[in-house]
């Protein structure tokens, strides 16, 4: 595991270098692969993040839709829940197996909103007030992407991005925007945050990013 992934920092070196600037005591990322280093690792590009809870958080969901809405923390919490078991994979190499995430998946709340048909794409906000990702329609209409609540079986923690983050279960783990504020349906893709420093839009674990080592998912 520590060769796979050492092999993975080194296709792509100059990727590393937006990723040091965040990790800073471990630009490598390798502490994230020994034995006991293998749970998460924070990362946030903002350098302070307001809490936000039952009160006073919300996402919108807006853009190319017909019924554009505002859903509270119980609002979301109302809906059927999804879960979805799979690994959590940071394109930098660390990797957390078999995490459990629940959420509302997100092709219901597209449902909801009623997609218009030029819609293309999505763009997700962050109450961070940073930091953006995308997803082609197509694959935010899959249904192990979730508009995640709970994360190992309990609330999701502000550190993991709570009270609300995405969940993009096939792809690198920073397509999992956290601290999630919007969803805007828009006619194309809006690279988000890594995107546009030179991560794939298309983050397929194991099939982006340099990599083709790994089975599909
Ligand atoms: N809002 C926001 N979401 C984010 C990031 C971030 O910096 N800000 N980093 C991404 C990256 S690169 C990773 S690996 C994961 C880290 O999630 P964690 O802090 O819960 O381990 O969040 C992703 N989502
Ligand atoms: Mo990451």
């Amino acid at each position: 595991m520590l060769g796979l992934g050492a092999a993975g920092l080194v296709t792509a070196p100059y990727l590393q270098r937006g990723f040091e600037a965040v990790v800073g005591s471990d630009p490598t990322g390798l502490s994230g692969l020994l034995p006991n280093g293998g749970g998460f690792r924070y990362y946030s590009v903002a350098s302070s993040v307001p809490e936000r809870g039952p009160q006073d958080y919300r996402l919108t969901v807006n853009g190319l839709v017909d019924r554009p809405g505002t859903y509270t923390l119980d609002a979301l919490r109302a809906l059927p829940q999804t879960r979805v078991v799979r690994d959590v994979q940071c394109v930098t190499g660390w990797r957390v197996p078999s995490t459990p995430f629940e959420g509302v998946s997100l092709p219901r709340l597209l449902d909801a909103a009623g997609v218009r048909p030029q819609a293309r794409a999505v763009r997700f906000e962050c109450f961070d007030g940073t930091y953006t990702e995308s997803l082609t329609l197509p694959q935010a209409r899959r249904d192990d992407v979730l508009v995640a609540l709970r994360m190992q079986d309990r609330p999701l923690g502000h550190d993991h991005g709570g009270p609300v983050r995405l969940y993009v279960a096939p792809m690198y783990f920073y397509k999992s925007a956290k601290w999630l504020s919007g969803i805007t349906l828009t006619d194309r893709v809006e690279p988000g945050y890594w995107e546009r420093l030179g991560y794939d839009v298309d983050a397929w674990v194991g099939r982006s990013n340099g990599r083709d080592d790994a089975p599909t998912v």
